[in-house]
Order: structure tokens, then sequence, then C-alpha cells
């Protein structure tokens, strides 16, 4: 039935270009092409749909899906990689620079939109029927400059050269209500391949538009600018992606954003239920389940209360019962700030109906723990609402059947300290979901080389769907293997320092230990700790000019929120660091410093391949879980990390032998804290003093901005808050130690290649397939339904 892209592909390029194949430019080849996959998939597409809504369905709620590029993903899932590439090269232009045209969709700030983007693959391939629902965000996550080793943050209108990969079905739009404004809700669907199947999942992304085309009584008047303002008001809601990753920012347009997607998706959602399962709604939970990622669409609770109660005419029992046996939440973070928190006034003012179900869902707690004998000041504390403000954490808690952490020390925590109360009164709701990434992209499609590889030495391409075969694989490594797996990682460096040069006009040595940090830029993470190392280790260097010291290359790829000052003073660190290390004539010989310039997915794909150290050094506690971590072990490259999130299960899978740990753990660090501190470190261990004092005394530049004083006073002394809370300066010995020790080890290229095999192989337990599986198995309660 599909026709061959080598005969559809030219037609295409014809129709969006005008011109013959030949003449297009790359970037009306990608439009063209793109558009052929969309036309060889849409029959399965349609039928996947429609397969979909007349059974149990899933539908994943997510304000952020960091989808990153399609084409690749979408070839490779398909299996016309090769098909495209002749296709392209037929009118004499190469696959490779196609691709790179694409923009990514960086509708995300990090982890948890990825993770959200890697869940859909896995779905699509597991046959799931699951629909993602989120915002079409105009602009992404800001692109990253830097000036003068500043961060500077800039618009990225990621879809304004027209994007292929979403469809809009303005027959499907509804109509979303404030008090102040009613909006069209335009869906845009993108298609989600699986690998190897023929279903195709949905992810629906929710456009804002004025709904009168024309206001011609507002136009043709004197309000007639009035009415252009408006229209961009409205149009505002799903204009930007707010870019703070796990700070919350009580903004306006941010609440609007999130009632915007939840209530257009129920409505949806609810009228599909009515078309196929008729008017009862007493039915809907037995039909459809809703995942919450994070509090972020928490607002669909008393939202779909709303529409049970007053447009279906449930009762508050009634349409409670359905409401709690409809909704599951997943928690992503123990940091206090990342709390949501909405004032009342707010949530008044652009929906009252709905402020009324919340204060009538917190009159009907309180009475409820009263009658269970809680006391008066934990109910106070767990209420849903609580002073002059409406806690979405704790509405999340109350009324889902499921509560998850994302890694297993995550779970454990948020049951005995941030969701403690919660889990005292209903522990059967909490479960882990330890997170998983998708093999598709972090392996198949992003390591070509390393892919083969596997392919070999396991007979078959099996793996790329189920990762965990690879485990029979563990010892079947002889010396030849090892050395082709080190040939691999050499031939992705190469590739990898061609693409450095070119992006960042830095030169790096293949033959260096790559030892990379990539993740969003915030204390917790430690990125000041690995920075304090490279100093370190510069002036060991300076002082003792017959030190041996393995060639490294230091690498990190970081964007700051905006607002958040001091993680912008360590990303100028960095980058003063990477000044003073690469222009040391000596030094530079045998170490660089690297911060690859807006950090995305698609450089990822870049990166991942060419590492050989993951650097996972957060304060044990913090991080819930850590997604990088797996898709650098799926690519061979050794842990250097702390006993925080899911690093705790790479070191189970793997062994202590096959992974570098190092610094407190959580069960230590509130005893070592009582006593730590951070000055007594300063002036004992050695080395210490002298990088610090190297922030300020001139050694490093912030260009007068204060900054790196600032980072200095944060690590030593007790201002607003009590120095270095994120125990930088306590693990730094146990860290300098492990990453020494770490990179003696490289010389022996065997031995690691062993240890970076053993890494592959049990990665298997972090392909999200089986976070899927587990989620679909125990909290969704679907099955597979492919369609044929
Ligand atoms: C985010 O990416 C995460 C947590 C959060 O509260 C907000 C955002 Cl935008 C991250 C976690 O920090 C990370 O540990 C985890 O792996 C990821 O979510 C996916 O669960």
């Amino acid at each position: 039935m599909t026709q061959n892209l080598v005969t559809s592909v030219p037609a295409q390029v014809r129709a969006v270009s005008g011109r013959p194949a030949a003449a297009a430019t790359p970037m009306e080849v990608w439009q063209g092409l793109s558009a052929a996959v969309i036309d060889a998939i849409a029959e399965d597409w349609y039928a996947t749909q429609q397969k979909y809504r007349a059974g149990r369905m899933e539908h994943y709620f997510s304000a952020e899906f960091l989808m990153g590029r399609a084409l690749l993903n979408n070839l490779t899932n398909l299996g016309l990689v090769q098909e495209a590439g002749q296709a392209v090269e037929a009118f004499g232009i190469n696959l490779t620079d196609v691709l790179e045209q694409e923009p990514d969709a960086a509708l995300g700030n990090g982890g948890l939109g990825r993770l959200a983007a890697c869940f859909l693959d896995s779905c699509a391939t597991l046959d799931l029927p699951v629909t993602g629902y989120g915002i079409l965000y105009r602009y992404g996550l800001f692109k990253q400059l830097f000036n003068d080793g500043f961060q500077t943050e800039h618009p990225d209108p990621w879809m304004e050269e027209g994007y292929p990969f979403v469809i809009r079905h303005e027959e499907d739009q509804r109509l979303v209500r404030y008090q102040d404004m009613t909006v069209r809700a335009v869906p845009y669907d993108m298609p989600i391949t699986g690998y190897g199947t023929k279903n195709v999942g949905t992810l629906r992304l929710w456009k804002a538009e004025p709904v009168e085309e024309f206001d011609y009584d507002a136009f043709n008047s004197q309000r007639f600018t009035d009415a252009i303002v408006e229209r961009e008001r409205i149009s505002d809601i799903s204009r930007v992606l707010y870019p703070n990753d796990t700070t919350y920012e009580g903004k306006v347009l941010r609440v609007r954003q999130q009632y915007f997607f939840c209530s257009a998706s129920l409505q949806e959602i609810v009228d599909n239920y009515v078309q196929v399962h008729g008017t009862d709604l007493r039915g809907f939970a037995d039909f459809n389940a809703v995942q919450l990622n994070d509090t972020h669409p928490v607002l669909a609770i008393p939202e779909l209360m709303r529409l049970l109660m007053d447009v279906h005419h449930l009762g508050w029992e009634e349409a409670w019962s359905v409401v709690t046996r409809t909704f599951a939440y997943t928690n992503h973070t123990v940091l206090a700030e990342a709390l949501e928190t909405w004032e009342i006034s707010i949530f008044e003012r652009l929906f009252p109906r709905i402020m009324e179900i919340v204060r009538e869902i917190d009159r009907r707690f309180r009475a409820e723990m009263a009658d269970r004998g809680i006391e008066q000041s934990v109910i106070d504390y767990m209420a849903p609402i609580s002073g002059d403000k409406v806690r979405m954490a704790w509405i999340a808690c109350y009324a889902s059947y499921s509560i998850n952490g994302v890694a297993a020390l995550h779970t454990e925590i948020i049951k005995r300290e941030t969701l403690k109360d919660w889990h005292a009164i209903w522990p059967e709701r909490f479960n882990n979901k330890t997170n998983g990434v998708t093999p598709r992209r972090w392996l198949r499609q992003c390591n070509p080389r390393l892919s083969a590889l596997l392919d070999e030495v396991t007979g078959s391409d099996a793996w790329v769907k189920d990762l965990s075969v690879l485990a029979d694989y563990t010892d079947a490594a002889d010396d030849a293997v090892l050395d082709r797996l080190t040939r691999v990682k050499q031939a992705n460096k190469k590739d990898f320092a061609a693409w450095v040069k070119d992006r960042e006009g830095i030169e790096i040595d293949p033959e260096a230990i790559f030892d990379v940090q990539i993740k969003r830029l915030h204390e917790y993470k430690r990125q000041l700790l690995n920075a304090i190392y490279i100093l370190d280790l510069y002036f060991r260097m300076k002082e003792n000019p017959g030190m041996e010291v393995p060639p490294r290359v230091f690498i990190f790829g970081a964007k700051a929120a905006p607002g958040y000052i001091r993680a912008k003073g360590v990303i100028k660190l960095i980058n003063a660091v990477a000044e003073l290390v690469n222009n040391d004539p000596v030094v530079s010989k045998t170490l660089k410093v690297v911060f690859i310039h807006n950090y995305n997915v698609s450089p990822a794909e870049h990166i991942i391949p060419a590492a050989d150290v993951s650097e996972q050094i957060s304060m044990a506690g913090k991080e819930a879980s850590g997604t990088s971590n797996m898709k650098f072990m799926m690519n061979g490259a050794l842990t250097l990390g702390t006993l925080d999130g899911a690093n705790v299960e790479i070191l189970e899978a793997v062994g202590h032998d096959n992974a570098y740990i190092f610094g407190a753990t959580e069960d230590e660090l509130p005893e070592l804290r009582r006593t730590y501190n951070p000055r007594t470190a300063y002036e004992t261990v050695p080395g210490l003093k002298r990088v610090l004092d190297a922030f300020t005394d001139g050694t490093l530049d912030d260009n007068g901005s204060g900054w790196f004083a600032d980072l200095r006073r944060s690590l030593l002394e007790d201002s607003y808050e009590p120095a270095d809370v994120y125990y930088v300066l306590g693990d730094f010995e146990a860290y300098r130690s492990a990453k020494d020790a770490m990179a003696a080890d490289y010389a022996d290229q065997r031995a690691w290649a062993r240890k970076a095999w053993v890494n592959i192989t049990r990665s298997g337990r972090f392909s999200s397939d089986r976070t899927i599986d587990d989620y679909a198995r125990e909290v969704w309660k679907i099955e597979p339904a492919p369609v044929g």
C-alpha cells in the first residue's frame, strides 16, 4: 500500500518547494522527506486511533514533552533509514545534511519532559493504548548562547519555518472558558511511531486561539487596537514554555496554561467516552486512566469533577468516585521549592467554579480526616487549602489511586519524608516506577556503530525491543569483542571531536578521556564540584610539572533558569576555568574544558555515544532519578557518581567493579551535616583553599559581576542560607580520589572495555520499555492493542 520513499520523496519535495527536487534547498528536502514519512504512516496511524478509542486507554498529561528531532527517529522505527538515504541521494544530497536541518522540538526543560518523550516511544513500541496530551508552545526552551562566558537567552520559534510532524485538527477543537475569556483550543497531533510495529501512537498538543476569527464589531470601531490586543492575550496562553525546571513560579499565565490543556484534553476524553460507551459517566474510570506528570496537570482533578457534575449531572459522590479511580500522580522531586501552590485569589479570578470545587474537596478532606481521628495540626498541613494558597501536590495525593516516585531511593524518601503523612494513611497508593530511557533513540539511532556490534554479538536486533536480552551476553565478550568495543568508542570520539571543532571551535584529542556532565544547571547537581576538581587538577599540574596525568577532556552542557543567578554564576565560572586551562601552553596539552552551548536532545545524541565517564554527582537524596545516567550506561560510559537517584540501581546492576561511587550517602548526611563546617574543609583539605581563593584573587575573571565571590561565599559563609547546603566541600576529597583513580584505570584499555561492556549488557532494566510495562500492568491496567 505504501509507496517506496524513492518515488514518494521527489513528489513531496516538489510539492513543498515548487521546483524540481534537485533544485530544492536542504530545508525543503527535509520538509519533503518528512511529509513522505507522514504519508507512509497515515493509514496505520488512523487505524491505531480507531482501535484505541474503543477500549481502555491511558492518557499521559504533561506540561512538557521534550521530543527533540523526529525525522531520523521515525525512519529508524520504521526501518526506512537506508531507503531514505537512497531517496535523497538520487537527487544529490546526503541524508545527514538533510537531518541536520531539523530543529529540536524542545517543549520541555529537562529530565521530566524527556521522560515523557521516552515513555511515548515505549508505549508505541509496546502497542499500548496511550496518548500524550500537552501544549503546543510556539517558543520552546530558550536558545542558550555565551557572551564573554555569560549565558544569554534567545527565543526558539521552533516551528516558524513549518513543521511537518504536527497535523492540525481543526475539527477536534474545544472551548476552554476562563472567567475573563473564552479560548479556542486547537489540537495538533504528532505521530509516535514504534519500533517494528504498525501501531502509531499520538501526542496531542493544544494551541490557544481566539474564538472569533474576526470580531467585526470590535475591529470596525474605535476599539480596533483593543481587539487586536485581546487576540494576542489569548494566543499568549500557548506562546512560551516556562524555563524553570525544579522551581515553581506563581505566574498567572502559567496556571492558565495548565488549565488550558487539562480542560481541552478532558473534554475530548469525556466526549469520546460518551460516543463509544454512552452517557452514563459512572463507568468512565473503567475505560480511562490519567497519569499526572508532576503537579503541573493537577487542575485536571477539579476540572473532571466539574465536567462530571455540571455537564453530565453526576452527584458529588458519584463524580468523586470516578475521579479517584482515574488519576495517578508521579512525583519527580523532593525539593521544597518545586511544590506548586497557587494563590486562592488567582483561582477565584480565573475560574471561580474550579475554586468552588477545590473548596469542597478541602471541606470533605478535613471532615474525612477528622473522622479518622487525625490530629488537627496534621489535617491543616495536609489540606488542599491552607492560608491563602491551594496546594497542588496535596490535591494530587488525596485524589489519586496511585502515587509514585521515579527511582527506588526517591520513592523511599517521599514515603518517609516529603509525603509521609499521606503514606501513613494510604500506604497502598505508593509505588515505585524507576525511570527508563528508550533504547531506540538512545542507542540504536544515536550509536549505529555500537548497535552493529550488538546485532553481531547477539545475532539479531531483538535487543532493540527487549534490552534485557543483552544480559545473556555479559560473559560473551572475548578480547576480540572488547577490542571492537574500544574501536567503536574511539570512532565515536573522533566524530564527536569533529563536531565540537565545528560547533564550538575547540580542538580536542580523541585519545583523551571524555568526561561528561550534561544536565540542567542546579546547585544540587553540583557542577561546581566538578569545576573545583578541574581547577585543583590544574594547580596540581602547575605545581608539579612532572606529574603523570592521563589526557582528559571535561565536557559540560547545561542551561540555567534565566532567573537563577547562582546557576548562571557556575556557568560563567566553568567558562572562566575553560579559558584558563585551554589557554595554558603546558596544561592545555593534557587538559581541555569544553562547555557545549545550547545543550539539548540533539547535542546529547552526539555527546553520549562518545563519553567515557558519566558524571552523576548530585548530593545524595536530591536527584530523584536522573536519566542521562542510564543513557550513558547503555552507551558504555562508566558512572562516576554518588548513591543518589537511579545511580543506586545502576550500581546494583553492574557491581562495584564497574562503577565509581563516592561521597556521603543519603542516610549519613543528616549526622554529617550536624557537625559539618565547610571552613574546616577549606583550611584542611589540601588544595581546596587554593581553588576557592582563585575564585576571587584575580586568577579567574567574572567581568566585575561579583558572581564568583558569591559562589565562594555560598560555600563558606552562612548568610541567608547555611554555608554549602549541598555539601560540595564535604564530598570533595572523596570525589577527587575516585576521579583520579578512574583516570588511572583508563590506561588499561582492555579492562576499561570490559567494565563498559558490563554496563551496556546490564542496562536492560533502564529501558523505558521496562518502566512502561510496569506502569501498564500495575497502575494503568491496560493491555497491548496491536493493529495488525
Ligand atoms: C524535572 O526535569 C525533574 C524534576 C522536576 O521536579 C521538574 C523537572 Cl522539569 C527531573 C528530576 O530532577 C530528575 O531527577 C528525574 O530523572 C526527571 O525529572 C524525570 O523523572
